[in-house]
């Protein structure tokens, strides 16, 4: 699925990353809940890592640096280094077919890919915008993500690594479309997503019911930023939903949650809690997918449009519209009678031109 191919999954599964990053997050999370060995190296890909790890140097550098970066066998045996915390989870299920991360009511089994979807590409927006827009938590990420891959920096690196840090990546704000006209619109989905969080979390344990899917692990990776380190909006969960951060506390580590295979929502017991985020995403996440896909294809660099009924413009994404060719080819992969109910579901919420909108 997605274009990836991992000729031979071994385990422990080897993977890089750090822990300020979500994505990273949400893939260790993963593999505890799945109970799969894991080996969690510590550092950026090509980096030289000081303490810990003899054979840093020997591991590949990924095309795209992304982080978590995971090393697989490739086509001749040889060590590969891949990225996209989505498509790498999927193909975990390959390893066992225990504690699996998708539902198998196909039509619950979309849903969950929409809100990964909606975690990995929107909630992260939150999550950047934040980190990088306020000073208490630019300064808190500038000191310690360098520290995070080192403990050991010394006093004068660490101070430059901190502006380093912080410069770089307060001029990619812009990237995710985070500036003073958008803020509004971002910080608004954040505190409404708690609301919509919370009230689900009051009838059940996890969004896909009683048992954790992937897209439970792609809001906690995002979550563990937004609510547990970045100061402003960890002040905003502590205010609005005291149950949505102890919730990313479980989710960190579920390995020893016993799994009932029967615990998925059903597509009869569809909660009002889930409609109401499907139509957050309708609301926030959908607008700025199809303006970017439809930028994309006809070769623009920026794209603009209205979320929230408020401008938006952003540079636009070659990834994002692949993202959204995905969800298309998810939800064209169903069969006939499973399609007619997700379109009868998305079509309630709003959510149905995600999938349908002509682009291009
Ligand atoms: N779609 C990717 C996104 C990964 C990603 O964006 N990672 C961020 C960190 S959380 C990254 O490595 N950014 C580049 C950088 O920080 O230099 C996934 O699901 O793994």
């Amino acid at each position: 699925m997605n274009g990836i191919e991992i000729t031979e999954l071994k385990l422990p599964v080897t993977l890089q990353g750090v822990h300020g990053s979500p994505y990273t997050r949400k893939s260790l999370a993963a593999l505890r809940y799945r109970r799969l060995p894991y080996r969690f190296i510590i550092g950026q890909p090509g980096n030289p890592i000081p303490v810990g790890y003899p054979d840093w140097e020997a591991l590949p550098v990924p095309k795209v640096g992304l982080l978590p970066t995971f090393y697989v066998a490739g086509e001749g045996g040889e060590l590969k280094a891949i990225t996209d915390s989505t498509p790498i989870l999927a193909q975990l299920e390959s390893l066992s077919e225990e504690r699996s991360l998708y539902p198998t009511d196909p039509v619950i089994r979309f849903l969950n890919y929409i809100l990964e979807d909606y975690a990995d590409e929107w909630l992260t927006r939150c999550m950047f915008h934040y980190r990088w827009m306020y000073e208490a938590d630019i300064d808190k990420a500038g000191a310690i993500l360098p520290l995070l891959r080192d403990t050991g920096i010394p006093g004068a690196q660490h101070e430059k690594l901190k502006q380093l840090v912080s410069t770089r990546q307060i001029e990619r704000l812009y990237v995710v479309g985070s500036n003073e006209v958008t803020t509004p619109v971002i910080e608004d989905s954040y505190h409404r997503f708690l609301t919509l969080m919370d009230t689900h979390l009051q009838q059940y344990p996890f969004l896909m019911g009683s048992r954790p899917g992937s897209s439970d692990f792609g809001v906690y990776g995002q979550l563990t930023c937004l609510t547990h380190f970045d100061p402003t909006p960890t002040k905003i969960v502590l205010e609005e939903s005291p149950r949505t951060y102890a919730w990313v506390e479980r989710l960190e580590d579920l390995c020893g949650f016993e799994v009932e295979e029967s615990g998925w929502l059903t597509r009869d017991s569809i909660p009002d809690s889930i409609l109401a985020l499907l139509g957050e995403v309708a609301r926030v996440h959908m607008p700025q997918m199809l303006a970017n896909a439809r930028a994309i294809a006809a070769g623009e660099k920026q794209f603009e449009t209205e979320i929230d009924g408020k401008f938006w413009q952003q540079p636009s994404f070659p990834y994002q519209a692949k993202c959204l060719r995905w969800t298309r080819e998810v939800f064209g992969g169903l069969v006939d009678s499973d399609r007619e109910s997700v379109r009868h579901l998305l079509s309630n919420v709003g959510l149905m031109p995600l999938i349908e909108e002509v682009i291009g």
